[in-house]
């Protein structure tokens, strides 16, 4: 049991967010059942995905399918198959998904296929493995139905792409998100590049089961088999039914080193609200990379066990979108970085 004391350092320390207060006795006040969170701006539009499932009682694993899956269809997005290719001019997509009884699949680099997330889904469903990569993963995506779809850029990636190949420079420019731009960056910067590349989804059913999703592009004009933390069960995703779940976004080489998302939900376990929780683990990685962290962007959002939620980031420029039966908004956490 956590002192009424601790409670307050834990969940309610300034600058961290948590979009629902716990009492003294950690209960949650406002609780909402069911309840969807996701990364960036385009979650907006992605939780309504995820609203179709949950407002008619469906599971949290089916809602985070299906949140995902408008953003990795929309050619006007920054994941899926409309999004920046590697360097070497390919899309690769990763995705992870996470029920509420450690279940678990991911694939990584896959090419030419729409839903990466569906994939894992089956992977997860109907694989003895937690991860397929690169060619077999596509191998088994079209034995399971899924459609090989051109292997073409979309025309913005394709701008995009020559605009990077006339220098060619690797230089992941994961922070490009709060360059300049304030606390809310548009999704799309006006030299038409993306702000970010993935979306994370964390879902709370009826039933109050979790689930949780990832799916991503990774960084443009990254290196050709370069994976990131997105696919990783425990750096880009973790779901313990019994704590809460954590997805990341960012820089996922940062996110890996500190097992981020794994880490997030084992603050939860020893008893910090969500949003601090995150902000540990940034305060974490900020440490590990000294003078770098101005550099990189990293965000964890975190749902716990009684639908609470909360999120932080290295920068400001990050958002997230919630959505339950009476809110639908976007918000800005706390940041370790105020400029
Ligand atoms: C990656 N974490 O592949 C992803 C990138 C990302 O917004 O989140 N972009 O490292």
């Amino acid at each position: 049991m956590v002192s009424r004391k601790r409670f307050l350092q834990l969940g309610m320390l300034g600058g961290v967010s948590s979009f629902f207060l716990k009492n003294a006795a950690g209960q949650s006040l406002n609780q909402k059942k069911p309840i969807v969170i996701s990364t960036w701006d385009a979650g907006l539009a992605a939780n309504k995905g995820a609203w179709e499932v949950l407002s008619k009682g469906g599971t949290a694993l089916d809602a985070v399918e299906n949140g995902v899956k408008i953003t990795e269809a929309s050619q006007n997005c920054c994941v899926g198959l409309g999004a920046n290719p590697d360097r070497d001019g390919y899309v690769t997509l990763d995705a992870s998904i996470m029920d509420h009884q450690f279940n678990c699949g991911a694939v990584g680099a896959l090419e030419r296929i729409k839903h990466p997330i569906s994939v894992a889904r089956r992977v997860m469903e109907k694989t003895p493995h937690v991860m397929l990569v690169g060619v077999g993963a596509q191998q088994f995506a079209v034995e399971e139905g899924f459609p090989l779809e051109p292997e073409t850029l979309s025309e913005d990636a394709r701008k995009a792409y020559q605009r990077w190949l006339k220098n060619s420079k690797y230089e992941p420019a994961i922070n490009r998100e709060n360059k300049g731009h304030g606390p809310a960056a548009p999704l799309r910067f006006d030299n038409g590049e993306w702000n970010h590349d993935t979306i994370g989804m964390l879902a709370m059913d009826i039933n109050g089961n979790l689930s949780g999703s990832c799916t991503t592009s990774g960084m443009g004009f990254k290196m050709r088999g370069r994976l990131g933390d997105s696919p990783i069960i425990g750096a880009g995703l973790f779901v313990d039914n019994e704590v809460g779940a954590c997805v990341a976004t960012g820089q996922g080489e940062d996110v890996i080193r500190v097992a981020g998302s794994h880490s997030v939900v084992e603050m939860m376990r020893q008893g910090f609200a969500p949003a601090m929780a995150c902000k540990k683990v940034i305060e974490r990685i900020v440490k590990i990379k000294k003078a770098d962290a101005k550099k990189i962007q990293v965000a964890f959002i975190a749902l716990d066990r009684n639908g609470v939620a909360g999120a932080y980031s290295i920068h400001p420029g990050f958002n997230y979108a919630i959505k339950t039966g009476s809110r639908e908004q976007l918000l800005n956490p706390g940041s370790y970085f105020s400029v």
